[in-house]
Protein backbone atom coordinates (compact mmCIF):
# COMPACT_ATOMS: atom_id res chain seq x y z
CA UNK A 1 0.00 0.00 0.00
CA UNK A 2 1.40 3.63 -1.01
CA UNK A 3 -0.09 5.95 1.29
CA UNK A 4 -1.16 9.02 -0.07
CA UNK A 5 -1.23 12.22 2.26
CA UNK A 6 -1.55 14.84 -0.54
CA UNK A 7 -4.77 16.57 -1.54
CA UNK A 8 -5.92 15.21 -4.59
CA UNK A 9 -7.99 18.04 -7.32
CA UNK A 10 -8.26 17.94 -10.80
CA UNK A 11 -7.63 21.71 -12.87
CA UNK A 12 -9.23 22.94 -15.80
CA UNK A 13 -8.83 26.43 -17.65
CA UNK A 14 -11.99 28.97 -19.15
CA UNK A 15 -11.00 28.82 -22.98
CA UNK A 16 -10.45 25.28 -22.64
CA UNK A 17 -14.04 23.84 -21.59
CA UNK A 18 -16.60 26.65 -21.79
CA UNK A 19 -17.48 27.16 -25.38
CA UNK A 20 -19.33 30.11 -26.82
CA UNK A 21 -18.55 32.87 -28.64
CA UNK A 22 -16.12 35.46 -27.30
CA UNK A 23 -13.52 38.09 -29.21
CA UNK A 24 -9.75 36.39 -27.77
CA UNK A 25 -6.99 35.97 -29.32
CA UNK A 26 -7.76 32.02 -29.35
CA UNK A 27 -10.94 32.32 -31.48
CA UNK A 28 -8.89 34.66 -33.61
CA UNK A 29 -6.17 32.08 -33.76
CA UNK A 30 -8.67 29.32 -34.88
CA UNK A 31 -10.09 31.77 -37.54
CA UNK A 32 -7.02 32.42 -38.83
CA UNK A 33 -6.44 28.93 -39.34
CA UNK A 34 -3.69 27.44 -36.82
CA UNK A 35 -5.52 24.60 -34.94
CA UNK A 36 -4.30 21.41 -36.13
CA UNK A 37 -7.34 19.80 -35.96
CA UNK A 38 -9.70 22.86 -37.22
CA UNK A 39 -11.66 22.46 -33.84
CA UNK A 40 -13.49 25.88 -32.57
CA UNK A 41 -12.97 26.76 -28.89
CA UNK A 42 -16.31 27.87 -29.00
CA UNK A 43 -17.30 24.61 -28.90
CA UNK A 44 -14.72 22.93 -26.44
CA UNK A 45 -17.21 21.17 -23.63
CA UNK A 46 -19.97 23.09 -23.22
CA UNK A 47 -18.92 23.68 -19.36
CA UNK A 48 -21.30 27.22 -20.26
CA UNK A 49 -24.51 25.09 -19.87
CA UNK A 50 -23.13 21.66 -18.52
CA UNK A 51 -21.07 22.83 -15.63
CA UNK A 52 -24.01 21.86 -13.08
CA UNK A 53 -23.35 18.75 -14.21
CA UNK A 54 -19.55 18.13 -14.48
CA UNK A 55 -19.15 19.86 -10.84
CA UNK A 56 -21.78 16.84 -10.03
CA UNK A 57 -19.49 14.47 -11.36
CA UNK A 58 -16.57 16.07 -9.64
CA UNK A 59 -18.08 15.79 -6.28
CA UNK A 60 -19.09 11.93 -7.00
CA UNK A 61 -15.85 11.28 -7.26
CA UNK A 62 -14.75 12.62 -4.32
CA UNK A 63 -12.69 15.72 -5.10
CA UNK A 64 -12.15 18.00 -3.20
CA UNK A 65 -9.87 20.49 -4.39
CA UNK A 66 -10.14 22.45 -7.86
CA UNK A 67 -8.11 24.73 -10.05
CA UNK A 68 -10.34 26.41 -12.62
CA UNK A 69 -9.63 30.01 -14.27
CA UNK A 70 -11.94 32.90 -15.15
CA UNK A 71 -12.20 34.11 -19.38
CA UNK A 72 -11.11 37.84 -18.97
CA UNK A 73 -12.56 38.57 -22.38
CA UNK A 74 -16.16 37.10 -20.85
CA UNK A 75 -15.75 39.23 -17.71
CA UNK A 76 -14.61 42.44 -19.72
CA UNK A 77 -15.54 41.93 -23.56
CA UNK A 78 -14.85 45.75 -24.38
CA UNK A 79 -12.17 47.63 -22.48
CA UNK A 80 -13.71 48.90 -18.56
CA UNK A 81 -17.28 47.42 -20.19
CA UNK A 82 -17.95 44.59 -17.77
CA UNK A 83 -20.27 41.74 -18.33
CA UNK A 84 -22.47 41.63 -15.56
CA UNK A 85 -24.36 38.62 -16.78
CA UNK A 86 -21.05 36.90 -17.10
CA UNK A 87 -19.86 37.89 -13.28
CA UNK A 88 -22.97 36.19 -12.14
CA UNK A 89 -22.11 33.32 -14.26
CA UNK A 90 -18.94 32.35 -12.67
CA UNK A 91 -20.54 33.90 -9.19
CA UNK A 92 -23.41 30.97 -9.37
CA UNK A 93 -20.48 28.05 -10.63
CA UNK A 94 -18.15 29.36 -7.83
CA UNK A 95 -20.96 29.15 -5.11
CA UNK A 96 -21.59 25.74 -6.70
CA UNK A 97 -18.60 24.04 -6.34
CA UNK A 98 -18.15 25.64 -2.76
CA UNK A 99 -21.87 23.72 -1.85
CA UNK A 100 -20.49 20.40 -3.08
CA UNK A 101 -17.86 20.83 -0.35
CA UNK A 102 -14.97 21.48 -3.49
CA UNK A 103 -12.32 24.63 -2.56
CA UNK A 104 -11.70 26.67 -5.39
CA UNK A 105 -8.51 27.89 -7.16
CA UNK A 106 -8.76 30.51 -8.89
CA UNK A 107 -6.20 31.65 -11.83
CA UNK A 108 -7.01 34.90 -13.62
CA UNK A 109 -5.14 34.63 -16.52
CA UNK A 110 -4.88 31.40 -18.17
CA UNK A 111 -3.40 31.94 -21.71
CA UNK A 112 -5.81 33.89 -23.70
CA UNK A 113 -6.13 37.63 -23.77
CA UNK A 114 -9.36 39.75 -24.86
CA UNK A 115 -8.14 40.85 -28.69
CA UNK A 116 -8.95 44.55 -27.28
CA UNK A 117 -5.97 43.95 -24.92
CA UNK A 118 -3.72 42.14 -27.86
CA UNK A 119 -4.70 44.78 -30.54
CA UNK A 120 -3.22 47.37 -27.54
CA UNK A 121 0.34 45.02 -27.20
CA UNK A 122 -0.79 42.85 -24.93
CA UNK A 123 2.23 41.65 -22.53
CA UNK A 124 4.74 42.83 -24.63
CA UNK A 125 3.63 46.45 -23.32
CA UNK A 126 4.75 48.04 -20.19
CA UNK A 127 2.15 50.32 -20.47
CA UNK A 128 -0.37 47.10 -20.15
CA UNK A 129 0.65 46.67 -16.38
CA UNK A 130 -2.09 48.45 -15.24
CA UNK A 131 -4.68 47.36 -17.08
CA UNK A 132 -4.41 43.87 -16.37
CA UNK A 133 -4.04 44.93 -13.00
CA UNK A 134 -7.32 46.75 -13.38
CA UNK A 135 -8.95 43.40 -14.32
CA UNK A 136 -7.30 41.52 -11.16
CA UNK A 137 -9.02 44.27 -8.58
CA UNK A 138 -12.55 44.03 -10.17
CA UNK A 139 -11.98 40.08 -10.33
CA UNK A 140 -11.14 40.02 -6.70
CA UNK A 141 -13.68 42.51 -5.75
CA UNK A 142 -16.38 40.60 -7.32
CA UNK A 143 -15.59 37.08 -6.06
CA UNK A 144 -13.41 37.62 -3.28
CA UNK A 145 -15.98 36.95 -1.58
CA UNK A 146 -16.46 33.23 -2.97
CA UNK A 147 -12.50 32.82 -3.14
CA UNK A 148 -9.88 32.56 -0.99
CA UNK A 149 -6.94 31.28 -3.30
CA UNK A 150 -5.53 32.43 -6.22
CA UNK A 151 -3.37 31.75 -9.15
CA UNK A 152 -2.00 35.02 -10.63
CA UNK A 153 -0.88 33.96 -13.94
CA UNK A 154 -0.56 30.21 -15.97
CA UNK A 155 2.86 29.53 -17.38
CA UNK A 156 3.78 33.01 -18.03
CA UNK A 157 7.12 31.00 -19.27
CA UNK A 158 5.02 28.95 -22.04
CA UNK A 159 2.90 31.67 -22.76
CA UNK A 160 6.01 33.98 -23.79
CA UNK A 161 7.84 31.03 -25.22
CA UNK A 162 4.79 29.52 -27.63
CA UNK A 163 3.64 33.33 -28.13
CA UNK A 164 7.16 34.98 -28.97
CA UNK A 165 9.84 32.62 -29.51
CA UNK A 166 8.44 29.21 -31.62
CA UNK A 167 5.89 31.55 -32.85
CA UNK A 168 3.13 28.73 -32.78
CA UNK A 169 0.61 30.16 -30.28
CA UNK A 170 -1.09 33.66 -30.33
CA UNK A 171 0.30 36.05 -31.21
CA UNK A 172 2.90 34.03 -33.43
CA UNK A 173 5.71 36.64 -33.16
CA UNK A 174 9.29 34.61 -33.16
CA UNK A 175 11.80 37.21 -31.56
CA UNK A 176 14.24 36.83 -28.41
CA UNK A 177 14.01 40.51 -27.72
CA UNK A 178 10.38 40.25 -27.29
CA UNK A 179 10.10 36.80 -25.48
CA UNK A 180 12.22 38.36 -22.84
CA UNK A 181 9.77 41.84 -22.93
CA UNK A 182 6.86 39.37 -22.03
CA UNK A 183 8.74 37.20 -19.48
CA UNK A 184 9.55 40.56 -17.66
CA UNK A 185 6.05 42.03 -17.59
CA UNK A 186 4.56 39.43 -16.96
CA UNK A 187 6.54 38.68 -13.56
CA UNK A 188 5.47 42.07 -13.16
CA UNK A 189 2.40 41.35 -13.42
CA UNK A 190 2.55 38.43 -11.23
CA UNK A 191 4.29 40.52 -8.43
CA UNK A 192 2.19 43.52 -8.18
CA UNK A 193 -1.00 40.97 -8.84
CA UNK A 194 -0.23 39.30 -5.22
CA UNK A 195 0.68 42.39 -3.50
CA UNK A 196 -3.28 43.62 -4.40
CA UNK A 197 -4.90 40.10 -4.32
CA UNK A 198 -3.50 40.11 -0.33
CA UNK A 199 -4.64 44.23 0.06
CA UNK A 200 -7.82 43.87 -1.37
CA UNK A 201 -9.03 40.90 0.61
CA UNK A 202 -7.58 42.13 3.62
CA UNK A 203 -9.65 45.64 3.32
CA UNK A 204 -12.32 43.01 2.60
CA UNK A 205 -11.68 41.47 6.05
CA UNK A 206 -10.02 38.40 5.47
CA UNK A 207 -6.80 36.97 6.38
CA UNK A 208 -6.71 33.93 4.80
CA UNK A 209 -5.70 34.64 1.41
CA UNK A 210 -3.22 32.44 -0.85
CA UNK A 211 -1.77 33.83 -3.49
CA UNK A 212 0.92 32.12 -6.27
CA UNK A 213 1.42 31.60 -10.05
CA UNK A 214 1.71 28.41 -11.74
CA UNK A 215 4.97 27.96 -12.88
CA UNK A 216 5.47 25.06 -16.01
CA UNK A 217 8.97 23.47 -15.10
CA UNK A 218 11.08 21.05 -16.67
CA UNK A 219 14.01 19.06 -15.81
CA UNK A 220 16.37 20.55 -18.98
CA UNK A 221 19.39 17.56 -19.94
CA UNK A 222 22.25 17.81 -22.31
CA UNK A 223 21.64 15.05 -24.90
CA UNK A 224 25.18 13.83 -24.29
CA UNK A 225 27.03 14.64 -21.09
CA UNK A 226 30.33 14.34 -22.02
CA UNK A 227 29.39 16.99 -24.97
CA UNK A 228 30.53 20.44 -23.72
CA UNK A 229 28.18 22.50 -25.89
CA UNK A 230 25.11 20.07 -25.13
CA UNK A 231 25.80 21.04 -21.28
CA UNK A 232 26.07 24.48 -22.15
CA UNK A 233 23.00 24.66 -24.56
CA UNK A 234 20.76 22.63 -22.13
CA UNK A 235 21.82 25.28 -19.09
CA UNK A 236 21.03 28.26 -21.50
CA UNK A 237 17.48 26.66 -22.25
CA UNK A 238 16.96 26.37 -19.05
CA UNK A 239 17.94 29.33 -17.61
CA UNK A 240 15.92 31.17 -20.47
CA UNK A 241 13.00 29.00 -20.51
CA UNK A 242 12.86 28.60 -16.57
CA UNK A 243 15.37 30.03 -14.63
CA UNK A 244 15.37 33.98 -14.98
CA UNK A 245 11.46 33.96 -14.61
CA UNK A 246 11.78 31.61 -11.58
CA UNK A 247 13.68 34.13 -9.43
CA UNK A 248 12.06 36.95 -10.85
CA UNK A 249 8.61 35.93 -10.02
CA UNK A 250 9.03 34.17 -6.76
CA UNK A 251 12.17 36.64 -5.09
CA UNK A 252 11.75 40.07 -7.33
CA UNK A 253 14.77 39.60 -8.66
CA UNK A 254 14.98 40.94 -12.04
CA UNK A 255 18.89 39.21 -13.31
CA UNK A 256 19.90 40.22 -17.20
CA UNK A 257 18.45 39.32 -19.99
CA UNK A 258 15.24 40.24 -17.94
CA UNK A 259 14.34 43.54 -16.87
CA UNK A 260 12.13 45.13 -13.99
CA UNK A 261 9.01 47.03 -15.14
CA UNK A 262 7.48 49.20 -12.74
CA UNK A 263 7.62 49.39 -8.64
CA UNK A 264 8.88 46.02 -7.73
CA UNK A 265 11.21 45.16 -5.02
CA UNK A 266 12.77 41.83 -4.02
CA UNK A 267 10.81 39.39 -1.59
CA UNK A 268 8.77 37.29 -1.52
CA UNK A 269 5.88 36.78 -3.98
CA UNK A 270 4.42 33.06 -3.85
CA UNK A 271 2.21 31.33 -0.35
CA UNK A 272 2.57 28.29 -2.21
CA UNK A 273 5.32 26.61 -4.83
CA UNK A 274 2.68 25.89 -7.82
CA UNK A 275 4.09 23.49 -10.37
CA UNK A 276 2.70 22.36 -13.45
CA UNK A 277 5.30 19.60 -14.29
CA UNK A 278 4.52 17.46 -17.28
CA UNK A 279 8.46 15.79 -19.04
CA UNK A 280 12.01 16.53 -19.51
CA UNK A 281 13.50 17.94 -22.58
CA UNK A 282 16.76 16.46 -23.74
CA UNK A 283 18.36 19.25 -25.04
CA UNK A 284 21.46 19.29 -28.25
CA UNK A 285 20.57 23.13 -29.32
CA UNK A 286 18.86 25.80 -28.08
CA UNK A 287 15.12 24.34 -27.97
CA UNK A 288 12.99 21.53 -27.03
CA UNK A 289 14.47 17.92 -27.82
CA UNK A 290 13.45 13.97 -26.59
CA UNK A 291 15.65 11.40 -25.33
CA UNK A 292 16.18 8.81 -27.98
CA UNK A 293 14.50 5.40 -26.59
CA UNK A 294 12.28 7.11 -24.12
CA UNK A 295 8.92 6.05 -22.92
CA UNK A 296 6.24 8.95 -24.69
CA UNK A 297 2.92 9.99 -24.38
CA UNK A 298 0.71 10.57 -27.76
CA UNK A 299 1.94 13.72 -28.23
CA UNK A 300 5.60 12.92 -28.12
CA UNK A 301 6.50 14.16 -25.06
CA UNK A 302 8.88 12.24 -22.84
CA UNK A 303 7.25 10.50 -19.80
CA UNK A 304 9.91 11.40 -16.64
CA UNK A 305 8.39 10.81 -13.75
CA UNK A 306 11.24 11.33 -10.99
CA UNK A 307 11.69 14.81 -12.64
CA UNK A 308 8.37 16.22 -11.01
CA UNK A 309 10.20 15.86 -7.60
CA UNK A 310 13.34 17.52 -9.66
CA UNK A 311 11.67 20.30 -10.00
CA UNK A 312 9.36 20.63 -6.92
CA UNK A 313 12.58 20.38 -4.61
CA UNK A 314 14.62 23.22 -7.29
CA UNK A 315 11.85 25.34 -6.60
CA UNK A 316 11.54 24.39 -2.57
CA UNK A 317 14.94 25.48 -2.35
CA UNK A 318 14.51 28.99 -3.80
CA UNK A 319 11.57 29.84 -1.42
CA UNK A 320 10.35 26.77 1.20
CA UNK A 321 6.92 27.18 0.74
CA UNK A 322 3.89 24.19 0.83
CA UNK A 323 4.33 22.88 -2.60
CA UNK A 324 1.19 22.70 -4.99
CA UNK A 325 1.41 20.46 -8.03
CA UNK A 326 -1.23 23.00 -9.82
CA UNK A 327 -0.90 20.50 -13.41
CA UNK A 328 0.38 17.42 -13.89
CA UNK A 329 -1.45 14.71 -16.45
CA UNK A 330 -0.84 13.14 -19.64
CA UNK A 331 -2.03 13.14 -23.51
CA UNK A 332 -3.33 9.70 -23.80
CA UNK A 333 -5.93 9.72 -25.79
CA UNK A 334 -6.77 5.43 -25.68
CA UNK A 335 -6.26 6.05 -21.80
CA UNK A 336 -4.12 3.12 -22.11
CA UNK A 337 -1.16 4.13 -19.48
CA UNK A 338 -2.60 6.91 -17.80
CA UNK A 339 -3.02 5.20 -14.61
CA UNK A 340 0.66 3.95 -14.42
CA UNK A 341 1.26 7.51 -15.28
CA UNK A 342 -0.57 9.02 -12.01
CA UNK A 343 0.48 6.48 -9.79
CA UNK A 344 4.81 6.86 -10.94
CA UNK A 345 4.27 10.63 -10.70
CA UNK A 346 2.57 10.35 -7.17
CA UNK A 347 4.83 8.32 -5.53
CA UNK A 348 7.89 9.98 -7.11
CA UNK A 349 6.25 13.18 -4.74
CA UNK A 350 4.98 10.89 -1.72
CA UNK A 351 9.49 9.00 -2.03
CA UNK A 352 10.93 12.74 -2.33
CA UNK A 353 10.15 13.80 1.15
CA UNK A 354 9.01 17.26 0.22
CA UNK A 355 6.59 18.92 1.54
CA UNK A 356 3.70 18.56 -1.46
CA UNK A 357 0.05 19.39 0.23
CA UNK A 358 -1.86 19.51 -3.41
CA UNK A 359 -1.62 18.04 -6.55
CA UNK A 360 -4.12 19.20 -9.09
CA UNK A 361 -4.50 16.38 -12.14
CA UNK A 362 -4.42 17.89 -15.62
CA UNK A 363 -7.29 17.32 -16.55
CA UNK A 364 -10.69 16.76 -15.22
CA UNK A 365 -12.12 16.44 -18.72
CA UNK A 366 -10.74 16.17 -22.13
CA UNK A 367 -10.61 19.64 -23.70
CA UNK A 368 -9.55 22.07 -26.01
CA UNK A 369 -6.13 21.67 -26.39
CA UNK A 370 -4.76 24.85 -27.88
CA UNK A 371 -3.23 24.13 -30.96
CA UNK A 372 -3.93 20.63 -30.86
CA UNK A 373 -7.36 21.36 -30.38
CA UNK A 374 -10.04 18.82 -29.73
CA UNK A 375 -7.44 15.60 -30.85
CA UNK A 376 -5.31 15.68 -27.62
CA UNK A 377 -6.99 14.11 -24.46
CA UNK A 378 -5.57 14.79 -21.03
CA UNK A 379 -9.07 13.94 -19.41
CA UNK A 380 -9.72 11.52 -16.37
CA UNK A 381 -13.38 12.23 -18.00
CA UNK A 382 -14.11 11.11 -21.72
CA UNK A 383 -15.94 13.77 -23.53
CA UNK A 384 -17.61 13.13 -26.71
CA UNK A 385 -17.22 16.53 -28.31
CA UNK A 386 -20.31 15.57 -30.73
CA UNK A 387 -22.86 14.72 -27.97
CA UNK A 388 -21.00 16.16 -25.31
CA UNK A 389 -21.46 12.91 -23.38
CA UNK A 390 -19.10 12.71 -20.35
CA UNK A 391 -17.76 9.11 -19.19
CA UNK A 392 -15.69 8.44 -16.72
CA UNK A 393 -12.52 6.77 -17.83
CA UNK A 394 -10.51 3.86 -16.11
CA UNK A 395 -8.28 6.28 -14.99
CA UNK A 396 -11.01 8.87 -13.64
CA UNK A 397 -12.03 5.78 -11.78
CA UNK A 398 -8.42 4.90 -10.59
CA UNK A 399 -8.35 8.53 -9.07
CA UNK A 400 -11.22 8.29 -7.21
CA UNK A 401 -10.08 5.38 -5.53
CA UNK A 402 -6.79 6.87 -4.74
CA UNK A 403 -8.82 9.56 -3.28
CA UNK A 404 -11.30 7.24 -0.91
CA UNK A 405 -8.43 5.16 -0.24
CA UNK A 406 -5.83 7.69 1.14
CA UNK A 407 -4.03 6.17 -1.08
CA UNK A 408 -2.66 3.19 -3.85
CA UNK A 409 -3.79 -0.66 -2.17
CA UNK A 410 -2.20 -3.63 -3.55
CA UNK A 411 -5.54 -4.58 -4.77
CA UNK A 412 -5.93 -1.34 -6.45
CA UNK A 413 -2.24 -1.33 -8.12
CA UNK A 414 -2.84 -5.01 -9.32
CA UNK A 415 -6.70 -3.30 -11.39
CA UNK A 416 -5.06 -0.40 -12.91
CA UNK A 417 -1.72 0.34 -12.94
CA UNK A 418 -0.01 -3.36 -13.55
CA UNK A 419 -1.71 -4.14 -16.66
CA UNK A 420 -0.40 -0.63 -18.47
CA UNK A 421 2.75 -0.06 -20.11
CA UNK A 422 4.75 2.93 -21.62
CA UNK A 423 4.89 2.92 -25.15
CA UNK A 424 8.32 4.32 -27.38
O1 LIG B 1 -3.50 22.21 -21.56
C1 LIG B 1 -2.34 22.77 -21.05
C2 LIG B 1 -2.64 23.82 -20.01
O2 LIG B 1 -3.48 24.81 -20.50
C3 LIG B 1 -1.37 24.46 -19.52
N1 LIG B 1 -0.41 23.47 -19.12
C4 LIG B 1 -0.16 22.36 -20.00
C5 LIG B 1 -1.47 21.71 -20.42
C6 LIG B 1 -1.19 20.53 -21.36
O3 LIG B 1 -0.55 20.96 -22.51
Amino acid sequence: MTDIKIQLGVASAATQIEGGDLVHTWSDWYKKGHIHDSADPARANDHLHRWKEDIDLMADMGITIYRLSIEWARIEPARGAYDEAAVSWYRELLSYIKSKGIAPLLTLHHFTNPLWFEGSGGFSEPANIPVFLGFVEYAVKKFGDLVDEYVTINEPNVFAVMGYFDGVFPPGRRSIPETLRVQSIMSSCHIQAYELIHRLRKEMGYTNTKVGFAHHARVFEPQSKNNLWHRFIAGLTSLMFQGVLTRACLLGRFSFPLKKYGAVCPGQYADFLGLNYYTRSTVSKLGDGVREGSHRNDLGWEIYPEGIAQCARELHELLPRPIYITENGTCDNNDSFRCRYIHDHLKALVDSGLPVERYYHWCFTDNFEWCEGESARFGLVHIDYATQKRTVKNSGRFFAAIIKNRGITKEMYDEFVAPQEYHL
